[in-house]
């Protein structure tokens, strides 16, 4: 693949942090699509997600993974495995920060864990949302954060929404990139279906449109992805896990619930570039993030 001397690279990299950090808006910046879904809600992000990039130096396999916090919920558990996994199986660690929010507890038990040697891959930090504060807020806080983590191979301060200085990251982690062909052909930008791109969609339009505890109840089941003379049509399943959320959901006369579908429908549009049908349904599975059966049968086992 290297037409000139530089060897080409092709390696895992793990985004890692808290819920809400912007590791999704950062990966989906850095592929050109939206393959992770993003909502101003923590806990957006629920499993492993694949982001590829490629040129003509380096293939980055991005894995983009739920934030890492506590919850009582099976889910919950879930997810924090998930995240977990992700970083003992990539070869770099992005840890990411928010630097609107100080740098809390929970925060630093994460880089503290990171930092304790107990995985030996170079771990690059990056302090997000700088878009967000005055300059002079960032030097403390690139201070503190080496303290904490003194080993660490880069700290990068970027906008992940803006996109600015994420070529920086980029060209960071490629030195720690094993040499090596790309797995993925060039063309390829997830490791997901366009079926399960359908329910994260929609998931996002749902978290978008509902409040409290509402959205962290909610899982999208796609039935049937069929792939029709002019585009495609979806039949998806929202699961709620109360009665009282069904009728919230769907709103008088079904307003919200239409919202929602005709929201999910253009963004899948613009995504998949053909005409979207889709049909929604409403269903009530009470503590459906309890179940390990059921989180089986929607890809949430951990
Ligand atoms: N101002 C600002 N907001 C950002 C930036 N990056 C992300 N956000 C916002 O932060 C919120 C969370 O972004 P996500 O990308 O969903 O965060 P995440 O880390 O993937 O969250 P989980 O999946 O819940 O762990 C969204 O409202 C984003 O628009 C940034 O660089 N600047
Ligand atoms: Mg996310």
């Amino acid at each position: 693949m290297s037409g000139n001397h530089i060897p080409y690279r092709c390696g895992k990299v793990a985004l890692l942090g808290r819920p809400n950090v912007g590791k999704s808006t950062l990966m989906n910046h850095l592929i050109g699509a939206k393959v992770a879904i993003v909502t101003p809600k923590p806990q957006t992000t629920r499993h492993r997600i694949l982001g590829i990039y490629t040129d003509e130096r380096r293939q980055v396999v991005f894995v983009d993974t739920p934030g890492i916090h506590k919850g009582r919920q099976q889910l919950n558990r879930n997810m924090v495995r998930v995240a977990f996994a992700a970083a003992e199986e990539a070869d770099v660690l992005v840890i990411m920060q928010d630097v609107t929010r100080p740098l809390d507890h929970g925060t630093r038990l994460l880089i503290e864990r990171f930092a304790d040697g107990s995985l030996s891959q170079p771990r690059i930090h990056v302090l997000n949302k700088v878009d967000a504060i005055p300059r002079q807020r960032l030097l403390p806080r690139l201070r503190q954060l080496q303290e904490l983590d003194p080993h660490a191979v880069a700290y990068i301060p970027l906008s992940a929404r803006k996109g600015t200085k994420t070529d920086v990251l980029l060209d960071e982690l490629t030195k720690w990139l094993p040499q090596g062909e790309a797995i993925y052909d060039a063309d390829w930008f997830t490791d997901q279906s366009q079926r399960q791109l359908a329910a994260e969609y929609v998931r996002e339009q749902v978290f978008l449109a509902m409040h409290q505890e509402i959205p962290f109840q909610t899982a999208v089941d796609v039935e049937a992805f069929r792939e029709q003379e002019h585009g495609v049509e979806i039949d998806a399943v929202i699961l709620v896990g109360s009665e009282r959320h069904k009728p919230m959901l769907i709103g008088k006369g079904g307003e919200r619930l239409k919202l929602v579908g005709s929201r999910a429908r253009l963004g899948l549009e613009k995504l998949l570039g053909c005409r979207v049908r889709l049909n929604l349904w409403v269903k009530v599975d009470a503590d459906w993030f309890n179940h390990p059966g059921k989180l089986m049968d929607l890809g949430l086992h951990g």
